[in-house]
C-alpha cells in the first residue's frame, strides 16, 4: 500500500495504491494505477493543473520547497541543503532499493540473504553517523529522515532485525514520537483493512 497525494500540498487529497495487487489498484475505485501514472509505483504528486510529479526524492523537494517555514530542507544554494540532499539520495539508491528486491515473492532466499548483507553494511553506517545525532543531519528533522523513517518502518514485512542498530532503532521511535506521525496514523487507519498487509509497521 502506498499513497497518491492529488493537487497542492497545502490543499491535498491522499489517494492510496495497492501495489500488492497484479496490476497495482487505486483503491477506492479499482482503476489500474498503471492507466494513471504511466510509471505504476508510487508516490506520485498531481499538481492543480494536471501535471504529474514523480520520484520519491524530488516530491520532498517540491513539498519541502512550498513550506520553507516548516525547516524540512536549508534554503537552496546552502551546504546544509545539499547535506539533506545527499541523504536523500542514499537513503533512495543505497537503502530503498535494498530492501525493496527483499518484498518480491519471487526472489529466492540465497538472493535476498545477499540483499541482507548489502542491507547490513548500509545501516551499520547509518548507524554510526547517528551516534551522536537525533536526525541524519543534526538537530532538525528533514524530508530525508521522513524518507529513511519509511524504510525502516518496513522492517517487518522484510524480516530484518534492527537490534544490532541500536542508534537506528531510537532514531525511528524519536520519529514515530513526532505529532505529525500520529496524525499520519490516523489517516491511513480506515484503508489498512482493505490491503493486504497485516497491519502497518510502527
Ligand atoms: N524511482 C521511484 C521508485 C519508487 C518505488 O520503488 N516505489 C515502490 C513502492 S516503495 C513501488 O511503487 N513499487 C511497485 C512497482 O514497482 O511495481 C521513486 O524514487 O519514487
Amino acid at each position: 500500500m502506498a499513497s497518491l497525494i492529488a493537487n497542492d500540498c497545502a490543499r491535498h487529497e491522499i489517494r492510496f495504491v495497492d501495489i500488492y495487487a497484479q496490476p497495482h489498484v487505486l483503491i477506492d475505485d479499482g482503476k489500474a494505477w498503471v492507466s494513471v501514472s504511466p510509471k505504476n509505483a508510487v508516490p506520485a504528486l498531481r499538481l492543480d493543473l494536471g501535471e504529474w510529479l514523480t520520484e520519491i526524492g524530488v516530491i520532498l523537494q517540491y513539498i519541502a520547497d512550498r513550506a520553507p517555514e516548516s525547516g524540512l530542507l536549508p534554503e537552496a544554494g546552502s551546504m546544509a541543503r545539499y547535506r539533506v540532499l545527499e541523504w536523500l539520495s542514499y537513503v533512495g539508491s543505497d537503502v530503498h532499493k535494498t530492501i525493496g528486491l527483499l518484498f518480491h515473492p519471487l526472489m529466492p532466499e540465497a538472493a535476498k540473504d545477499i540483499r541482507r548483507q548489502n542491507l547490513h553494511r548500509r545501516l551499520s553506517y547509518i548507524e554510526q553517523h547517528l551516534a551522536d545525532l537525533p536526525y541524519l543531519t543534526g538537530e532538525r528533522f528533514t524530508v530525508a529522515d521522513a524518507y529513511l523513517f519509511v524504510m525502516i518502518g518496513r522492517r517487518p514485512y522484510f524480516k530484518f532485525d534492527l537490534s544490532p542498530y541500536p542508534n537506528v532503532f531510537r532514531f525511528h521511535a524519536r520519529v514515530a514520537s513526532r505529532p505529525s506521525f500520529a496524525s499520519f496514523l490516523g489517516l491511513i487507519e480506515p484503508v489498512l483493512d482493505k490491503v493486504r498487509l497485516p497491519a502497518f509497521p510502527r
